[in-house]
């Protein structure tokens, strides 16, 4: 599935109302949705899919952002999609984004960024696995 990337609409984008614009900005460039639904994280979801950063000091505060509330999950499709959804959505940090990236147009914080883009076709496959059933995905 080298050109398939997964993405979340965090918590804090969800609660501003951004669900709409950000499907935009995501289709607008490109992207096909394979797969998307809203759902909320349990604890031990998110203490699972953010297993990688169980040791950094953020994590528990990751953990609490991201099960405070809904998100919407969804698998992405084009080519070189890994590499493209993360100059789409912009750097992890807001304040370091450039203009006209996700993160740059609707992101609070580095905790509080609106969304996430998977880091490499590996993690695109095994993140799109955790959320969806094969069946799921279009
Ligand atoms: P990415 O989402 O841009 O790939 P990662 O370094 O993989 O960034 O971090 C995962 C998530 O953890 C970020 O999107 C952000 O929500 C949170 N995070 C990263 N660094 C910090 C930090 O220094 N403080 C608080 N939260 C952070």
């Amino acid at each position: 599935m080298a050109n398939i990337t997964f993405t979340m609409i965090k918590p804090d984008a969800v609660a501003k109302g951004h669900i709409g614009d950000i499907l935009k900005d995501i289709t607008d460039a490109g992207f096909k949705i394979k797969a998307a639904k809203m759902t909320q994280l349990a604890k031990q979801d998110a203490e699972a899919f953010y297993a990688i950063h169980a040791e950094r000091p953020f994590f528990k505060d990751l953990v609490e952002f991201m099960t405070s509330g809904p998100i919407v999950a969804a698998v992405l499709e084009k080519d070189n999609a890994v590499a493209d959804f993360r100059t789409l959505i912009g750097a992890t940090n807001p304040a370091e984004a450039a203009e006209g990236t996700i993160r740059a147009k609707y992101a609070e914080s580095i905790d509080a960024n609106a969304v996430h883009g998977s880091d490499s076709d590996e993690n695109a496959a095994i993140e799109a696995a955790f959320h969806f059933a094969a069946k799921e995905i279009f």
